[in-house]
């Protein structure tokens, strides 16, 4: 069974979601975006005061990587908090819409959570031919595709791009998500761990986008300091190219090829690399839920 301060199954997960949309039908809907290779439902939770009214979409995803276990934690402790906190109506959800899905990668989350031997498992769970699984589904985007960071092997554990873009249905229903969306969306949020970075295009280079890059570095350091003010560790803000370059990211997708004005990769925590304890995430989800407050508050005001 679910509870919010815990690492969840997929399937309680799954439940949880059912019952927050039964719950709040006036301000959640989930929309089915399809399924996993392995045939999980992935499931869309979209958090609206007024879905008729054609606000600004802020859109996060987590669990892109099956071993990254606080970023589900994350993504639905924002739904807690803003389907059960009076004032998000007043603030958070005033003239913007949340669409959040907490699991992207269904079937590379379950299968790390099988045995310890898996626990650090970080692709999908697709074969490809040879003996090998998995592509890692934030060097799979269809944006500079493969042009660095990446391996070409299908047996390498971490990086490998995949046969083609978008080769992955986690993906593709992410880019579908951003797609059918992208007059709207104007915050892209992709939740990972570890190293408490908060970092924005370009990913594929080092290179810094001439102009904007002020735009998403400032934003970032206001988030950062929100999260610092709560208690938490400020965020290492920077291009994700500048950390290390890799190309295929999610980040640089909705930003370059979508056109999604901000758009970042957040990697929560410092100090525990992937095995984040458990009993810590009533500490750090409320910080980290200060930072997403910015965000909101931000598109807000400008959009
Ligand atoms: O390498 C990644 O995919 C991300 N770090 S993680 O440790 N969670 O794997 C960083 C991605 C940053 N964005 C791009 N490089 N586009
Ligand atoms: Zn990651």
């Amino acid at each position: 069974s679910f509870s919010i301060y815990d690492y969840n199954s997929f399937s309680a997960i799954q439940e949880y979601l059912e019952t927050v949309a039964r719950r709040r039908p006036e301000l959640v809907t989930l929309q089915i975006l399809g399924n996993s290779y392995q045939g999980r439902r992935v499931k869309l939770a979209k958090i609206s005061t007024n879905p008729n009214a054609g606000n600004p979409i802020i859109f996060i995803d987590a669990g892109i990587h099956a071993r990254e276990w606080v970023a589900p934690a994350m993504a639905l402790y924002l739904i807690h908090r803003l389907t059960n906190d009076p004032d998000a109506r007043q603030n958070e959800l005033n003239g913007v819409d949340w669409y959040i899905l907490p699991v992207v990668n269904p079937d590379g989350y379950e299968f790390t959570r099988s045995s310890k031997a898996n626990r650090l498992w970080r692709k999908t769970r697709s074969k490809s031919n040879g003996n090998c699984y998995g592509v890692d589904g934030n060097r799979n985007y269809g944006f500079k595709w493969a042009v660095s960071g990446v391996s070409n092997n299908p047996c390498d554990r971490e990086t490998y791009a995949g046969p083609q873009p978008f080769s992955e249905p986690e993906t593709q229903m992410v880019r579908n998500v951003m797609l059918e969306n992208a007059k709207r969306l104007k915050l892209y949020v992709s939740v990972h761990s570890y190293g408490q970075y908060l970092v924005y295009p370009w990913g594929y280079t080092g290179d810094y986008i001439p102009k904007e890059w002020k735009k998403l570095d400032s934003l970032a350091r206001s988030v950062s300091d929100a999260v610092q003010r709560a208690g938490g560790k400020p965020f290492r803000v920077m291009s994700a190219g500048k950390w290390y370059p890799a190309a295929g990211g999610s980040d640089d997708y909705a930003f370059g090829a979508v056109g999604v004005p901000y758009s970042y990769t957040m990697e929560l925590t410092d100090g525990y690399e992937f095995v984040f304890p458990e009993r810590l995430l009533k500490v750090v989800l409320p910080q980290f839920y200060e930072g997403f407050r910015v965000f909101g508050a931000q598109i807000k005001k400008e959009f």
